[in-house]
């Protein structure tokens, strides 16, 4: 494992989402893994009961030592609760010079809570977005993000080119709903490439946390975006397949 990603996200003690999603999904890949705290969350797979956020000044410590030792060849984000923390990250990538960004815009969780703070999407959109490689969102976070409605292929594709128009050099828009299969949309500016396959029965909690943090595996590894689509959705394709209930709740990834 010679090539290292970093994840800066949520905390979810259950091991579906968050960091802790992340981390194994970068060693599935063979990539060694590095873990900021944004936000602490109590949660199981029924939900998420309470959030707990990370202060500003502790959060730039744990970034700022982190980076004064060792530089990833990829990142990304997933939660971040605050305006404040998006500012932290636009700095700190800055003065390390960090590449290779993606960011998953996550704004609720699989069961419906809110997983952040008013403000925090104009922020995304006005500072992190222009830095980025790949953003991941979700239909849903697509059209949150936009103020557009997706109802058809038509819509996700106009979703995909507003998108870009905030600055990251590819879009990727997840869980599309076509032909009843799930699809997901690569927008590069000039192109869109989608890849699609069966839907499968159930809910599975952490699904787009895996798929970015794939994209970013793949990254750091030195697969161009669109190699990378392909490995993220096959990674993520074959965890959802053998998808564990290990609680009451949703089902989580087998990764
Ligand atoms: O799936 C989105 C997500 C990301 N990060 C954390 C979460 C969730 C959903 O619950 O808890 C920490």
């Amino acid at each position: 494992m010679n090539k290292i990603a970093l994840t800066i996200a949520g905390s979810d003690p259950s091991g579906g989402a968050g960091f802790q999603a992340d981390l194994k999904t970068f060693r599935s890949l063979g990539v060694y893994g590095l873990s900021v705290p944004s936000v602490l969350t109590s949660q199981n797979t029924e939900g998420v009961c309470s959030i707990h956020e990370i202060p500003s000044d502790f959060f730039l410590s744990q970034i700022d030592v982190l980076l004064q030792d060792i530089k990833p060849d990829a990142l990304k984000t997933g939660m971040l609760y605050s305006s404040d923390c998006i500012q932290v990250i636009v700095d700190k990538i800055r003065e390390y010079k960090l590449d290779n960004l993606v960011i998953d815009p996550v704004t609720v969780s699989s069961t419906g809570v809110m997983l952040i703070e008013e403000g925090v999407l104009d922020a995304l959109k006005q500072y992190l977005f222009p830095l980025a490689k790949v953003i991941t969102p979700n239909t849903y976070e697509a059209s949150v993000l936009t103020g557009m409605d997706i109802k058809d292929e038509k819509d996700i594709r106009e979703v995909a080119v507003k998108l870009k128009e905030f600055g990251p050099e590819i879009v990727i828009i997840t869980g599309g709903h076509l032909h009843g299969n799930a699809e997901d949309l690569l927008f590069d500016g000039d192109e869109f490439m989608t890849l699609e396959n069966d839907r499968l029965e159930g809910e599975y909690h952490g699904t787009g946390c895996a798929f970015s943090s794939a994209i970013t595996a793949c990254l750091a590894l030195g697969y161009d975006p669109k190699e990378s689509f392909i490995r993220a959705k096959e990674v993520v394709w074959n965890a959802m397949k053998t998808g564990l209930a290990v609680g009451r709740g949703m089902k989580v990834l087998n990764i």
